[in-house]
């Protein structure tokens, strides 16, 4: 663990309040990337242009890294690449600012190949202005082999772009993650349940709990094909549990693409599992909560959401009851959980299952033509194909979601119809 200072950088007329929440934002985000946070440094003032603060507070700073033996210093303030050259220079250890911060918290998390890209991609996007300045800064000052560049300076931003252009090929060319767990769904019949919210809701405790008695064989399986999913029973039916990173607010958008590829499997689910920290105050989880809904909104077609209203150990009964009536409608199948203490799960995996998609049984038989293949074929994709026979006619058992099942059935009378009329 690294001991790290936090730094704020205050406007003089800015709503302290407000200075106060993103302050300890920052905080949280910190203690989530494993960082021990031993001191801060908050001032007053309009941006400096040398260091963001001012000189007496660097002297402070560089006192307090001495004294704490902090090892980094984020930022919340955005920085520039003088700014970041002039504060490390002056303080002698690394400096980042609250975006670098979030985009190693994505890096962390990210587990599947292509989200791990996308990641790097943002990284790289972030740091090639940077990069342009660092090279023109050190060519006037003369000081070549900062950063360990050994002269090389010019050639920093060349690599950076060939990097930049290489990862955008390979994107290009990756698998989409989403292809596993598709087969999962389809070929297979799991259906797909994600963990979504803030961070810090308690996801992956919940994650632990929930998978905790299941089928370890399987699971080993998951771990290497999907890190962050396995596969979980509920009277019967299978299904694949997927954990995901957490909300951060405020994101910039070039982030969004970064975030959104550590959120892989959400778009996908059945049921989702919007798990909110019941412990706060009622105006913030609303606000939460509607911008997880807006997040979800676009995307989504037939997910149905399940609030999980988590650490409900933290609070009294009545608090709990005066939350639920003060979120309302904002909290659809609302279940009051608490994942650390193992209280109010059983009601969860009831109301997971109760929201799973109903699926039905067919038989069907279909014309041996194109028309006919490009059925089976969006069969396979949509349900779980039990037996298939090629004959003169396609003879089909299938399972499906009701919606599948009914268009099946037109569209098996629709072929007929036009065949005979041939
Ligand atoms: N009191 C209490 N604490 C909990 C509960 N569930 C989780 N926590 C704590 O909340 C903190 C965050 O939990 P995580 O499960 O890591 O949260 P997360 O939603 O996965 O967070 P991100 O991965 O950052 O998005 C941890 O310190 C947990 O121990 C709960 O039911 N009660
Ligand atoms: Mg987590």
């Amino acid at each position: 663990m690294k001991n790290v200072i936090l730094v704020q950088r205050r406007d003089p007329r800015s709503d302290d309040e407000d200075n106060q929440i993103k302050f300890l934002e920052l905080e949280e985000l910190a203690r989530s990337n494993d960082y021990r946070v031993v001191g801060e440094v908050i001032q007053y003032r309009f941006p400096d242009r040398k260091c963001q603060i001012g000189q007496g507070k660097v002297e402070e700073l560089i006192a307090l890294i001495r004294e704490k033996a902090a090892e980094k210093v984020i930022f919340y303030n955005q920085l520039n690449s003088t700014q970041i050259y002039n504060i490390s220079e002056a303080c002698q250890c690394e400096v980042i600012d609250k975006f670098q911060l979030i985009l190693e918290i994505f890096a962390t998390r990210a587990t599947t190949n292509r989200s791990k890209l996308q990641v790097e991609l943002a990284q790289l996007r972030y740091e090639l202005p940077k990069a342009r300045m660092l090279v023109s800064l050190l060519k006037k000052e003369e000081r070549p082999g900062f950063m360990g560049l050994g002269g090389y300076e010019d050639s920093y931003e060349q690599d950076i772009k060939k990097r930049i252009s290489r990862i955008n090929k390979e994107l290009g060319a990756s698998l989409r993650d989403d292809e596993a767990l598709r087969t999962f769904r389809h070929e297979k019949g799991f259906s797909l349940v994600a963990l979504a919210g803030y961070t810090n809701a308690g996801k992956s405790t919940l994650f632990r709990t929930l998978v905790h008695e299941d089928v370890p064989v399987e699971n080993m399986l998951f771990t290497t094909l999907l890190p962050t999913t396995r596969s979980l029973t509920i009277n019967k039916r299978r299904m694949l549990l997927t954990d995901t990173v957490g909300f951060i607010e405020d994101l910039p958008h070039w982030m969004v693409d970064a975030f959104r590829s550590t959120l892989e499997g959400v778009f996908l689910a059945d049921v989702i599992l919007l798990v909110a920290d019941i412990s706060e105050p009622a105006p913030l989880i609303r606000k939460k909560l509607a911008v997880c809904h807006d997040i979800f909104w676009e995307q989504l077609e037939n997910a149905s959401i399940i609030t999980v209203l988590n650490k409900a150990d933290r609070i009294s009964e009545e608090q709990v009851q005066m939350r639920l009536d003060q979120i309302g409608y904002l909290a659809p199948n609302p279940v009051v959980i608490s994942a650390k203490a193992s209280f109010g799960i059983d009601t969860l995996k009831e109301t997971i299952f109760q929201k799973l998609p109903i699926w039905e049984y067919l038989r069907l038989s279909l014309p041996m033509s194109e028309e006919g293949m490009s059925v089976v074929s969006w069969l396979f994709d949509e349900g779980l194909v039990h037996n298939i026979d090629y004959g003169d006619t396609i003879v089909m058992d299938i399972e499906a979601r009701h919606e599948i099942i009914s268009r099946a059935e037109s569209l098996e009378q629709e072929l007929w119809d036009s065949s005979s009329s041939l």
